[in-house]
């Protein structure tokens, strides 16, 4: 996905380009819900805006399993390649994760780039990254990425008739690209080991300060910058767009009669985040291991929220965060007429609603945040931590004091 229309979004490369035109396919299984499956893919179109294609026909397949050649069906891939030239589309792009043989073959079959939610949202990251850090991650995460997929070119020369021209430099061509990859993902691993080192001073910086810092997390999309922005007076990106955020950032809180905290934003979470960018963003995302309490923002107007909610849950899991104090902060509740905000709360009980946009629920989210807060303290006190009372670090718990 090079091309760009009028400079697109902040990637703003390669203006003027005529844009890709997308294909999106994904395969039902019997336990899943035809919602579920729709919604994926809708989400799965906004990536594909995000990433400067267009969005044309989106085609889901009713099947007991995958199939281990091309993922879908065979009477199906036929089915779409008619689609494919009718439509004149010239990208498909599978929800789930594809072999990098089925995605050969699927490209054989259609006469298309074939990709997968992944290259995808590699792709996005990679048109997005600006910091030095969020590049090397990228990098790291699309060569890992890449890595298995090298095998494809040469299997495919093999397929148009091996013999002359297939074997010996075709062969040692790939071996030496893997190498040179290889070399260079070692490299992009050191670099970021002096990154992490760096960002780990920085948080012993922050820690000997003795000022809690209270993190964002949450599905892409859902209010994060957007709080951040209205609790600091900042004018960080916030857009109706996927993965608007890339690079972490802290700011001070400070507010009348309240302890000043600093704040965190990172990048969003979304599910089937690809496993090679949850790997390479560690730098990134460590940040949050450093975290009092975590603020975990979800868009109460979206029809998935609860979804969203457990791709968080899980990814913190993944993590190793999900026994941090968390405040639920249901954003967006402007979007909603009172029954549904209501509902919204019933159903979790400790959450507070907000709009982050208009403000309201602003001031009941600080409470609770320095509330979890406390409790984190006193947890670690109950624990028998012995670290108890130390003036003026409420938020400070042993356990934190110790690793
Ligand atoms: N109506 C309404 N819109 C909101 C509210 N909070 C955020 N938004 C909108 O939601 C969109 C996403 O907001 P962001 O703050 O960029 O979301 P984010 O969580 O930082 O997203 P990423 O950085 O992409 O992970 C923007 O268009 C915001 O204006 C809110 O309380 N009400
Ligand atoms: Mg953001």
């Amino acid at each position: 996905m090079r091309q760009r229309v009028n400079g697109g979004n902040r990637g703003g490369h390669e203006v003027g380009r005529e844009r890709e035109r997308a294909i999106l396919a994904a395969l039902r299984r019997p336990a899943q819900r035809r919602a579920e499956v729709e919604e994926s893919l809708e989400e799965l179109a906004g990536l594909t805006a995000a990433a400067g294609a267009t969005v044309g026909q989106r085609v889901i397949q009713e099947r007991q399993a995958a199939t281990s050649s091309l993922y879908f069906g065979s009477g199906k891939v036929d089915e779409m390649a008619e689609a494919v030239r009718e439509s004149g589309a010239n990208l498909f792009i599978s929800d789930d994760p594809l072999s990098p043989i089925q995605e050969r073959n699927l490209s054989e079959a259609l006469g298309i780039k074939v990709i997968d939610r992944t290259a995808l949202i590699l792709d996005i990251f990679a048109q997005r990254a600006r910091s030095a850090e969020g590049k090397l991650q990228v990098e790291l995460a699309q060569l890992t990425y890449l890595l298995p997929r090298l095998v494809r070119q040469w299997k495919h020369l093999e397929r148009l008739g091996g013999g002359i021209g297939t074997r010996g430099p075709g062969e040692t061509q790939l071996e030496s690209d893997r190498r040179v990859i290889r070399q260079r993902v070692q490299k992009l691993k050191r670099e970021l080991e002096g990154v992490q080192a760096h960002r780990r001073l920085q948080r012993a910086g922050r820690r000997r300060s003795g000022v809690p810092v209270v993190a964002l997390v949450g599905y892409t999309n859902a209010g994060k910058t957007t709080l951040l922005n209205r609790l600091t007076g900042s004018h960080l990106t916030a857009a109706d767009q996927l993965f608007v955020t890339l690079d972490p950032a802290a700011r001070l809180v400070e507010r009348p009669a309240r302890r000043p905290f600093v704040l965190t934003d990172t990048v969003g979470f979304i599910r089937k985040l690809p496993h090679e960018l949850v790997a390479a963003f560690r730098a990134t995302l460590e940040e949050l291991t450093e975290a009092d309490v975590l603020v975990h923002v979800v868009d109460a107007s979206h029809p998935s929220q609860e979804e969203h909610m457990a791709a968080v849950d899980s990814l913190l899991r993944e993590l190793q965060v999900a026994d941090r104090p968390t405040v639920l902060a249901l954003n967006k509740i402007d979007r909603l007429d009172e029954a549904h905000a209501g509902a919204a709360l019933a159903g979790h009980r400790s959450a507070v609603a907000l709009s982050a946009a208009m403000g309201d629920g602003v001031e009941s989210l600080l409470d609770a945040t320095h509330r979890r807060g406390r409790a984190r303290h006193a947890g670690g006190r109950a624990a028998g931590s012995g670290a108890g009372g130390r003036g003026g670090l409420p938020y400070r718990a042993r356990a934190r004091l110790k690793r």
